[in-house]
């Protein structure tokens, strides 16, 4: 049995792993720290002013994601993990797709896309209405991509905006099996089923994988 009182055999913090996200999207931080739970110290980009910004040159969620991942992990030493994500209609060519942060111009609120999807879709019945959100995580170090994940969950567009939870697209999208959009839904719910959950649950399993060997 474990001595009670002996500090030794606690874990220190700085013996928790460590993961570098490519992003300056604090919410993407958030549902990542909660997802690989407190055993991981999850930190971003924002405020790191040495750091460049990347520019998203790439037309699919896996060039960006790369781009994003290896631009960062040649300043870091360290694994770095880049989330390229987004939404996609079907009715609209799949588009916002990899410009969902930047749909209704550049610098844009998560507010004015939103309400530029409704407007686009204003009209449309339910039966065309199919959309889905995608998310694909790189990771890199040294400047070079180690793996890549893809999670992806199909959906419905609401004909308005619902709900005050989560952020981006969530309060005009209903994941499959739900009548609630990811507004109104609660965050646990969310992680069980989203586009990121589903990413991260392969990264989870690669990382551990990595752990382990590298000890
Ligand atoms: P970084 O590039 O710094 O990571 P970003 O917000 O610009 O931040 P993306 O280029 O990947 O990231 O764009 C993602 C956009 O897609 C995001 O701004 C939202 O509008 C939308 N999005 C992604 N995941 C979402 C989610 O879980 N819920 C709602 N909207 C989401």
């Amino acid at each position: 049995m474990r001595p009670e009182n002996n500090e030794s055999a606690k874990p220190l913090s700085s013996e928790k792993p460590k993961i570098l996200l490519a992003t300056r999207n604090r919410h993407k931080t958030v549902e990542i720290q909660m997802m690989l739970g407190e055993g991981v110290i999850v930190s971003d980009v924002t405020g790191l002013a040495h750091l460049p910004e990347i520019e998203e040159t790439g037309v699919t969620f896996e060039e960006n994601s790369k781009l994003k991942a290896e631009g960062i992990s040649r300043h870091v030493s360290g694994i770095v993990l880049a989330d390229d994500s987004g939404l996609e209609v079907d009715a609209l060519g799949k588009s916002p797709g990899v410009y969902s942060a930047r749909y209704a111009g550049p610098g844009c609120t998560d507010e004015a896309n939103t309400a530029l999807v409704l407007k686009k879709m204003k009209g449309f019945p339910d039966e065309v209405r199919s959309a889905r959100f995608r998310c694909v995580l790189a990771v890199a170090e040294n400047g070079v991509t180690l793996a890549i994940f893809d999670g992806t969950i199909e959906g419905m567009l609401a004909h308005e905006v619902r709900g005050k939870g989560g952020f981006g697209y969530d309060p005009i999208f209903m994941p499959e099996g739900h009548q609630q959009t990811f507004g109104e839904l609660s965050s646990e719910i969310k992680h069980t089923m989203s586009h990121r959950s589903r990413a991260l649950q392969q990264f989870k399993d690669w990382w551990t994988i990595k752990l382990a060997e590298r000890c």
